[in-house]
């Protein structure tokens, strides 16, 4: 695994815990953490419980004893190491967004095409498919009983910048990070909506805008301590971004998307939400919440009709069999787990595991077609 941040944390658990709930047929081992750090990359090693340490990725990515790159680092060297790790043989985990641009996605996708080809897999962490309650929503979606459906309400919405005082972090540095609120979290509510409507958005009208546009650099003892550094740094992304969205359709009704994702939204710690609303019924998913499933039946008699709340850990619901009674709950870790036992299914069966590369570059697109579309005042962009 490359990277040791908050993503190497998650990732770690989702490889030390899967293999030990889920029966995989191939079961991962946890060899070696890179990080450019040495000392904190062992400290953080001998905490999650990989086996060996580097420094250096490209000394690694080439050995015979290992099998998958697993890549949690900031998106600006997501498609050097992933192009290299495919070329080496390995299979790729690659965290969301695929990449910074359009431009390395497209060849990240090409990589990985080819390397399908060796019966070698490259697969994205849009990881929020892997809660229970929104493969659920999928299922319902797929069964018909929401029926046509006419409009999707999705949002990802944080609140920790919301302090104008807190400090720079490469999130909100473009050459690191792509974009902002839109790339590290308006890509999951893309991702989600999508998945959970089996459709693809293909024209976008969007607004980007950054509310403090400048924050400490963080200095030394600066940020421990609260401290506002005296040099400040530009923020060069996107604190909020709202969009309208269209899915297309091959005939019928294309329906229409809303769209935010800000990290200034006060009050709100993690709020993905997704609304769908379709000719039946209607479902909405909130991540704070995610182990609950709202469903409205329009297909019962009036009387009877309202949201009601389905809470999702029976063991027929997806992911939920190895885990605990029902009512046990589960949480955002869980995700990490189901995504490792999907990606392990795939290297033993040979089937391409979702969401593929194809299917992150497509979300790149999407996220650089609002990015053209605010540019030119909210003008409609073709994904
Ligand atoms: C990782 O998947 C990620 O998108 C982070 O990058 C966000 O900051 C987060 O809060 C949601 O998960």
């Amino acid at each position: 695994m490359i990277g040791a941040g908050f993503m190497g944390a998650a990732h770690s658990q989702g490889w030390r815990v899967a293999p030990r709930f889920f029966d995989l047929d191939v079961k991962p081992e946890m060899a070696v953490l890179v990080g450019r750090d040495a000392e904190r990359t062992q400290a953080a090693a001998d905490k999650w419980g990989w086996a060996e340490t580097a420094t250096d990725w490209r000394e690694v990515i080439t050995r015979d004893d290992l099998d998958i790159v697993d890549i949690v680092t900031p998106g600006d060297s997501h498609a050097e190491i992933a192009i290299a790790a495919l070329a080496a043989g390995k299979h790729v985990l690659c965290e969301k967004p695929l990449a910074n641009t359009v431009d390395e996605a497209e060849q990240m996708a090409a990589a990985a095409e080819k390397a399908a080809a060796n019966g070698v897999l490259a697969m994205v962490g849009f990881t929020y498919r892997r809660v229970p309650a929104t493969a659920f929503a999928k299922q319902l979606v797929a069964d018909g009983r929401i029926g046509e459906i006419r409009q999707v309400r999705a949002a990802y919405r944080q609140d920790w910048l919301m302090d104008a005082d807190g400090p720079m972090t490469w999130r909100l540095d473009k050459s690191r990070a792509g974009s902002g609120s839109l790339g590290d979290i308006g890509a999951h509510a893309i991702d989600l909506a999508e998945y959970i409507t089996g459709m693809q958005l293909d024209r976008v009208s969007g607004v980007l805008d950054t509310i403090v546009r400048e924050r400490p650099l963080l200095g030394e003892g600066v940020g421990l301590s609260g401290t506002a550094a005296e040099e400040r740094g530009t923020v060069t992304v996107d604190d909020v971004a709202v969009f309208t969205a269209r899915f297309g359709v091959d005939g019928g009704y294309a329906p229409i998307a809303s769209f935010e994702a800000t990290r200034f939204a006060t009050g709100r710690k993690n709020a993905l939400t997704i609304e769908v609303s379709g000719s039946k019924g209607a479902l909405v998913f909130n991540l704070e919440r995610l182990n609950e499933l709202e469903f409205y039946d329009a297909t019962v008699p009036s009387n009877d009709q309202g949201f009601r709340t389905i809470l999702v850990t029976e063991p027929d619901h997806p992911y939920l069999a190895p885990w605990w009674p029902a009512g046990h709950m589960l949480g955002y870790e869980h995700g990490f787990s189901h995504q490792v036992k999907d990606f392990m299914d795939g290297i033993a069966t040979g089937a391409q595991p979702t969401p593929s590369f194809a299917d992150g570059l497509h979300v790149q697109r999407v996220l650089d077609a609002v990015e053209r579309s605010s540019a030119a005042d909210s003008a409609w962009a073709v994904v």
